[in-house]
């Protein structure tokens, strides 16, 4: 639980980082320390006018030097992987989290529940013991979001999806920031994450006091998918048609004319819509048109999360 010399813990994970962290000051103290008493030591048995021999014959203890090379090789190697677990457990999205798409721009974090659709800025709301994953752009520079209690903090960069899950395992409000410095007003680039229980949650994302349910993102995402003309091209039937049907594209290898084959995931749908010529499927010819510039962030979400369910579709969820 909370100390109060440490910050709130409100993740497992926290309290792992923590231990690791604790881990490490208590190595530099103790490093800090032997080199300090040695220094002294000789300052002292050394110092002008002291009788010591100076004479400095070469002495080796093999057994000696191999202990103070090997000990902390050992343990140093163990901080490494100590800490590269911890990394690999914090950037491994569990496959059943609840997604969120965060955007950043100067100076707001807005947030989007896909399956809702509820919107909201720098209020960041979630469901407690639910792992709970932040796929992140930015609208304008880089910045960073940064949740001290959860111990985690990303880069939010323009241009590319990054990614970052936690599970708050305690309810409350608390802190966000950005840690990036992006401009004048940097500093008040702040917000907080409400963590409820999974039943306020439920009431909260599908309640407005007028009873009509905000349209989820892919819903939204639907509705572009006609305006914007991506329906003349993109069958989805599953035929081709000028495009290749999108539907269970998601999550599924592609083949490209460069011969490469990539996993069709966000990044690579993202690339696919604003820059269509840079990834151009086998079998097909490079007639999209990019839509850099003519799409937000937001839209490009939509799209993407109604491409998405369209692999739900298939798969006979719903
Ligand atoms: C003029 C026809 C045309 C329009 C309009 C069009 N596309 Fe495409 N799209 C294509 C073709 C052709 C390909 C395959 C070649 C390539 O990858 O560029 C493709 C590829 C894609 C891919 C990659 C599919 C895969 O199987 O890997 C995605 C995703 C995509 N389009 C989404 C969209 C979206 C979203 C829109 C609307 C914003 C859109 N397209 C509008 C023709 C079009
Ligand atoms: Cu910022």
């Amino acid at each position: 639980m909370n100390t109060q010399w440490t910050l709130d813990q409100a993740t497992p994970h926290a309290g792992r980082v923590d231990a690791l962290f604790l881990f490490l000051v208590a190595i530099s103290v103790l490093v800090s320390l032997g080199v300090v008493t040695m220094v002294t030591f000789f300052i002292l048995k050394y110092r002008r006018g002291k009788e010591a021999d100076r004479t400095n014959p070469v002495d080796t203890h093999h057994k000696l030097e191999l202990t103070w090379t090997i000990i902390p090789l050992i343990i140093f190697l163990g901080m490494f992987v100590w800490a590269g677990r911890l990394y690999f457990q914090m950037y491994d999205v569990p496959a059943d989290a609840m997604e969120i798409y965060v955007l950043g721009k100067q100076w707001m974090w807005k947030f989007q529940h896909p399956d809702t659709g509820q919107l909201e800025v720098n209020d960041l709301h979630v469901p407690v013991n639910r792992p709970i994953k932040l796929t992140m752009t930015s609208e304008d520079v880089i910045h960073s979001l940064y949740v001290p209690a959860f111990r985690i903090k990303t880069d939010v960069v323009p241009g590319r999806y990054t990614t970052v899950w936690f599970e708050a395992s305690e309810t409350g409000n608390y802190h966000l920031f950005c840690a990036e410095y992006c401009g004048t007003s940097h500093s008040g680039m702040i917000g907080q994450v409400i963590v409820m229980p999974e039943d306020e949650y439920l009431a909260w994302a599908g309640g407005s006091p007028t009873g009509s349910q905000p349209a989820s993102a892919a819903q939204a995402g639907e509705q572009l998918f006609s305006k914007v003309g991506c329906i003349a091209c993109h069958k989805l039937d599953g035929t081709p048609g000028v495009g290749p049907s999108l539907a269970g594209v998601f999550g599924r290898p592609v083949k490209l004319t460069n011969g490469e084959t990539v996993t069709a995931d966000e990044a690579y749908l993202r690339q696919s819509i604003l820059e269509p010529a840079t990834q151009v499927v086998e079998g097909y010819q490079p007639v999209m048109p990019p839509y850099q510039g003519q799409l937000t962030e937001d839209q490009v979400l939509q799209l993407i999360a109604y491409i998405k369910s369209l692999g739900a579709e298939q798969g006979g969820t719903q």
